[in-house]
């Protein structure tokens, strides 16, 4: 071999080295991108709703059975946010005033809440799961995933395509008023809310437990008594619901569109999505996580 094949071979050599050593170790950056990116919780949805707006459309009042002491804040939700870490998702939802009258194992048997995620256009549906809020929702935005937090274990997952009578999936999925005293996290597996949840948007509707009412939900009447609220109407078309999570103002107009005498039901916006939307590098990571994921490999 002449002198000037051989380097050019040396030098070749050397180069794919180089690529191969490069390519490692790329590689190895980026699984352990992906594997801090997994295991650090992250914020993927956060709003606030405004403070003392647990009137409905604006005329609510509360029960006057005195477990609804101080007749406000029980059912006034201030901030619901989405995060992930590692294969759950958690909705935080925050009160002013969490009280278990009930004495659930949960922490809390006041309030309720029914979150809807809406994220794909296309497929879903626009009237509630079952019958109880008294709403319906934008046709722009029909929903796939329910998540119905309640308490006495019965906190669990429907999908749009569930028959009414279906038990939800409760597999994992667990709500527990925090150690702060106001803060209702519920836990969800990955698994069963499939799909981006940057894409998300949600309805978020707060209404109060009654294990008798329709979907649970406390009954609104023209006039309050004792376990029903009032200011609303003695039909079915006025909204059960307390408190809804939108921007300021927008609540009254949404859950006031109803019309009992023409027997149509408020129609309600969903919120989102997220402004926190992932970056190109994180949108990488998520595929290098799914990747890593599928291979068993421990994060
Ligand atoms: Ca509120
Ligand atoms: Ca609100």
């Amino acid at each position: 071999m002449s002198g000037g094949k051989h380097r050019i071979l040396v030098i070749t050599g050397t180069m794919l080295l180089f690529f191969i050593l490069a390519g490692l170790g790329t590689a190895a950056f980026t699984a352990g991108q992906a594997k801090e990116r997994f295991n650090r919780e992250r914020v993927i949805f956060a709003m606030e709703d405004s403070a003392g707006d647990d009137y409905g459309p604006g005329t609510y009042e509360y029960p006057t059975d005195s477990i609804f002491d101080p007749k406000k804040e029980h059912f006034d939700l201030h901030e619901f946010s989405v995060s992930a870490l590692r294969n759950t998702y958690y909705f935080d939802l925050l009160f002013p005033r969490v009280t278990n009258p009930w004495g659930a194992s949960e922490g809390f048997s006041h309030a309720m809440v029914h979150i809807y995620i809406s994220d794909d256009p296309d497929r879903g549906r626009i009237e509630t799961f079952r019958e109880g809020a008294n709403v319906i929702f934008d046709p722009r935005h029909p929903w796939q995933y329910f998540i119905k937090v309640v308490s006495f274990n019965k906190t669990a997952v429907y999908y749009a395509d569930d028959y009414e009578g279906a038990e939800g999936r409760d597999s994992g999925v667990t709500a527990r008023l925090q150690p702060d005293g106001s803060t209702v996290r519920v836990t969800v597996p990955k698994a069963l809310l499939p799909g981006d949840p940057s894409n998300w948007q949600y309805y978020v509707l707060v209404g109060s437990q009654d294990g008798l009412g329709p979907d649970n939900f406390r009954k609104v009447n023209t006039t309050a008594n004792r376990w029903v609220f009032g200011g609303g109407t003695d039909t079915d078309y006025d909204p059960n619901v307390i408190d809804l999570l939108a921007s300021r103002g927008k609540q009254e107009k949404l859950l006031g569109s109803y019309d009992a005498s023409k027997r149509q039901l408020a129609v309600l916006e969903p919120v989102g999505p997220s402004k926190i939307a992932p970056t190109r590098w994180e949108n990488i990571l998520d595929k290098v996580i799914a990747i890593l994921q599928k291979m068993k490999v421990k994060l």
